[in-house]
């Protein structure tokens, strides 16, 4: 007996060249990761609400959600009720937030990234030795903010290159930088080396302030975007390391680049013509995310995702210590 095995499925020249890459890393980072949980974890132990300063992480789903699970984003300390339980966001904040809260009887959750807070220690060590320290970061952000508040009478903000010539400092001799964990590595190190030109004398902090996640997902994006048609970037407007791997993406010769918060952003034109197809999201990214932009691609005729794997990650941190206590009480009990 024969069997008809059909005609074979003649792909039009356009489909058969289609590609996606999906990079690998991307997504959650290790602080990103525990501060979501730390909210979750507040909230199933203290019952809502539970209010947190500012957006834990910088995605508006995952605010979103957790507001849906009872949790109440402030902007300042003020509008906390006093003696509630506020959860301080994973971008760190300064010495002087820590003080408003205990003067206003509030309990404190620290959610700040343990690589921010090393930054933070760093921060605190050089001024205690009394260098003048420029700190590369982008202005208004909360990351630099916190930062800058360990000791601001000897921090001073860099935004890029063009800021240096400007920078005045009391002692050549006695200068070092700092970063904020979220910035582009190679424009960090073009900054660095205009401040060195100026300051030969000028100290490193002892180990990188951009964070391994922030290095891995740029790297992983130069991976899939040197020959990508376009490269869709999953990320909030407000999050500097999704922002930053779009201009990665676009420098290491990718056609188009565009940041979505989810499938819906996606501009139909943007596929016109389009053979390859990259993907990637941000440090506060959900991978629910990704799939949503995955299913938009295959809706329209695009292969399923090839990863491209460029780094293994296998880090996690610890809850913080206030939550853990709490916890651990509340099981014995
Ligand atoms: O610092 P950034 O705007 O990139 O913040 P995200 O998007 O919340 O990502 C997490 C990074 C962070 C908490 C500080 O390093
Ligand atoms: Fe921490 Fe880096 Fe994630 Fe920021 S991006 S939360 S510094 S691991």
């Amino acid at each position: 007996m024969s069997t008809d095995l059909g005609t074979p499925a003649v792909l039009s020249p356009d489909e058969a060249e289609r590609a996606v890459r999906l990079a690998a890393p991307r997504g959650y980072c290790a602080g990103v990761d525990r501060a979501v949980i730390t909210v979750e974890k507040a909230l199933d132990l203290y019952g809502a609400p539970v209010y947190v300063r500012k957006q834990i992480v910088h995605n508006k789903h995952v605010v979103s959600n957790l507001e849906g699970r009872g949790a109440i984003f402030v902007e300042e300390l003020d509008e906390v009720p006093e003696g509630r339980t506020v959860v301080f966001s994973a971008h760190g904040v300064s010495p002087a937030v820590h003080r408003q809260a205990a003067d206003r009887g509030l309990k404190t959750i620290d959610a700040t990234c343990p690589l921010v807070t090393k930054v933070h220690h760093e921060a605190k060590r050089f001024a205690g030795e009394d260098y003048d320290i420029l700190l590369i970061g982008h202005e208004g952000h909360e990351e630099v903010e916190g930062t800058a508040g360990e000791a601001p009478a000897h921090i001073q903000l860099v935004q890029g290159p063009d800021d240096v010539a400007g920078i005045e400092v009391r002692d050549p001799e006695r200068v070092a930088w700092l970063s904020q964990t979220t910035l582009s590595v190679d424009e960090t190190l073009e900054t660095v080396a205009a401040i060195r030109e100026r300051f030969p004398a000028l100290l490193d902090p002892p180990s990188d302030d951009i964070c391994y996640a922030t290095q891995n997902r740029q790297l992983a994006v130069k991976e899939i975007a040197h020959d990508a048609d376009l490269v869709i970037v999953v990320g909030s407007g407000n999050s500097s390391n999704s922002v930053r791997l779009v201009e990665v993406a676009l420098e290491s010769g990718a056609k188009a680049s565009y940041r979505v918060d989810d499938a819906s952003e996606i501009d139909e034109a943007w596929l016109e013509g389009v053979s390859t197809v990259s993907v990637t999201s941000g440090a506060s990214v959900p991978e629910d995310l990704v799939d949503g932009v995955l299913a938009f691609l295959a809706e329209r005729g695009y292969p399923d995702a090839q990863a491209v794997h460029t780094a293994e990650e296998s880090l996690i941190f610890a809850l913080p210590p206030e939550l853990r206590r709490d916890m651990r009480a509340a099981q014995k009990a």
